[in-house]
């Protein structure tokens, strides 16, 4: 039994979509994970397979029915015990740590949420995961799905050559990446770090350690306030002994 992503959408030509290329596409064919995906039209009701009615309360837009969202997610049944996941603007910020959680079960059920979203009694009934991918808003799930999926994919086994490759490079320290350069070693009079050229390994290390330091200052103080908190090991800007 592979990995299995069960996606439940209103717009299923959207999966694999752009899973189906590259490292995503090939383990895709080899086996190593499927995409299960679901139409949920097919489970509206009436003579036009509503899916969706207007609110209680009033207000604009549609809202999904709980019923129909509850038949499509009886016909996954999964008995694996796979989290179910609403992709929502209203979700808490996913995480890497997510990401690992769902790769380290048998997979997935993925709810992709299209106009103003879902009845909330069905989210609570299924013990449902709601999940942002960030603060913007997107038109539905599906893109936010693809996101998902795309992390937790790279991460199966097998997916990326060797295990160091990067299975985690940014945030696994909860640091963000150094920068990179290659050939040329000048261009457009920009020169390479003379330091990157030394061949000075532990130099190199240190310098790739204050990058990432303040890159993850300047750019995201919320994960250097983290990072400062975990005390993790010692920062090169606060005291190491070399
Ligand atoms: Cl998961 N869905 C939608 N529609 N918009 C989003 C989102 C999800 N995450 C950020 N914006």
């Amino acid at each position: 039994m592979s990995w299995t992503a069960s996606i439940l959408t209103l717009f299923p030509d959207m999966f694999p979509g752009p899973l189906g290329q590259s490292l995503a596409g090939r383990a895709l064919e080899n086996g190593t994970w499927n995409c299960d995906v679901r139409d949920l039209r097919t489970f509206g009701l009436g003579r036009h397979n509503a899916v969706d009615d207007t609110p209680f309360g009033g207000g604009a837009g549609m809202v999904m029915r709980p019923d129909v969202v509850e038949a499509a997610l009886e016909s996954v049944s999964r008995h694996d015990g796979a989290p179910c996941v609403y992709l929502t603007p209203r979700g808490r910020p996913l995480s890497q740590a997510d990401i690992r959680r769902y790769v380290s079960g048998p997979g997935v059920t993925l709810l992709c949420g299209r106009y103003e979203g879902v009845d909330e009694r069905v989210l609570e009934e299924r013990a449902i995961e709601q999940v942002s991918i960030g603060d913007y808003v997107l038109s539905g799930g599906e893109t936010a799905a693809l996101v998902l999926l795309d992390a937790c994919v790279r991460l199966l086994p097998g997916v990326m050559g060797s295990v160091d490759s990067g299975v985690e490079e940014s945030f696994s320290d909860g640091l963000l990446e150094y920068p990179l350069y290659t050939r040329p070693a000048e261009w457009k009079g920009r020169a390479v770090p003379d330091i990157l050229l030394s061949g000075n390994h532990a130099a190199i290390a240190r310098w790739r350690r204050e990058q990432s330091e303040k890159a993850t200052r300047e750019r995201r103080p919320d994960l250097w306030a983290a990072h400062l908190s975990h005390a993790s090991r010692p920062s090169v800007h606060e005291g190491h002994s070399s």
